[in-house]
């Protein structure tokens, strides 16, 4: 007798038969957590995260590693356990179904095992959210001040008496300056510029709606609010152009409104601050006279 798949899965009995069971619980998300793992250790780094250039990140990807390992051991032992309970407890081959309800070992197993996972895991995350947290204990470089306008980012260098609007390129505007056509949506007119290796404070807030500031490859994300000051650190190991967005839906403008930082050397920025007509304010006299 021919099987026709198509006209058994039209029907639904494909979804009956035992071995369309095993597929859907077992093969999907076994196959999910293997390429995640593939895509989380691949060394390019392609497929899974960005390259972490700070403490922060570094470590928000060394628990995310961690995590992977003990989520496909888990994946696995289920996967067993099911194979295990299919093979051995279907109807052939196990006729006379047991009927007990209670089994006080193994609920005590099942209860402590898993305490025991996330005692494991807190080890590793918990340490994790200090170093998030390190801004109230590091002596900051420079501060910036973040804020979220519907739809751009405006930055403020208020010991230098810099602030500026930040808006996306267009289409148009990338191939003009002859940039890659991928950096659309990402890329800014004018980015907020750091020094690598500074300790920078950020300070983020909005002035109309929540929005959120990110940057993946420093494993920030702080959420902009109206009428508060987030605060958050960088520390970036490297120059370079890095890239993230507005992560909270904030209007119909919210997917134009990335966020684009330059990393540069401590002389560049020097000379950028100049540039950009820094008031060489004496950093210790600005903060015990009132700005304005
Ligand atoms: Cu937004």
């Amino acid at each position: 007798v021919k099987i026709d798949i198509g006209y058994r899965f039209l029907t639904g009995t494909f979804f009956k038969s035992w071995y369309s069971g095993l597929l859907m619980v077992v093969a999907v998300p076994f196959f999910m957590t293997v390429t995640s793992n593939a895509m989380a250790l691949s060394p390019s780094r392609l497929l899974g995260m960005p390259e972490p250039v700070t403490p922060v990140s570094k470590e928000v990807l060394a628990v995310h590693d961690f995590l992977m390992w003990i989520m496909a051991a888990i994946v696995i032992f289920v996967f067993m356990l099911l194979m295990y309970v299919i093979v051995r407890y279907n109807r052939k081959s196990n006729p006379k179904a047991a009927n007990f309800s209670h089994n006080v070992p193994l609920e005590i197993a099942w209860t402590i095992a898993p305490v025991l996972i996330l005692v494991i895991l807190g080890f590793k995350s918990v340490p994790l959210i200090f170093t998030q947290e390190k801004q109230n204990q590091i002596e900051p470089d420079l501060i910036v001040k973040i804020t979220g306008n519907q739809w751009f980012w405006s930055y403020e260098y208020p010991d230098h008496g810099i602030s500026f609007d930040s808006f996306m390129l267009s289409e148009r505007e990338i191939l003009e300056r002859g940039m890659d056509k991928k950096l659309w949506k990402k890329a800014v007119d004018r980015p907020m510029v750091v020094p690598e290796g500074a300790n920078v404070i950020i300070q983020v807030t909005a002035s109309d709606v929540i929005h959120s500031w990110s940057v993946p490859a420093f494993g920030v994300k702080i959420d902009g609010i109206p009428g508060r000051l987030n605060q958050s650190w960088l520390q970036v190991d490297r120059t370079g152009d890095f890239y993230g967005h507005c992560y909270e839906l904030c209007g119909v403008g919210h997917s134009y409104m990335p966020v684009g930082v330059r990393v540069v050397t401590q002389e560049q920025f020097e000379s950028w601050l100049v540039d950009n007509g820094a008031s060489l304010v004496d950093n210790s006299a600005a903060s015990t006279l009132p700005s304005s």
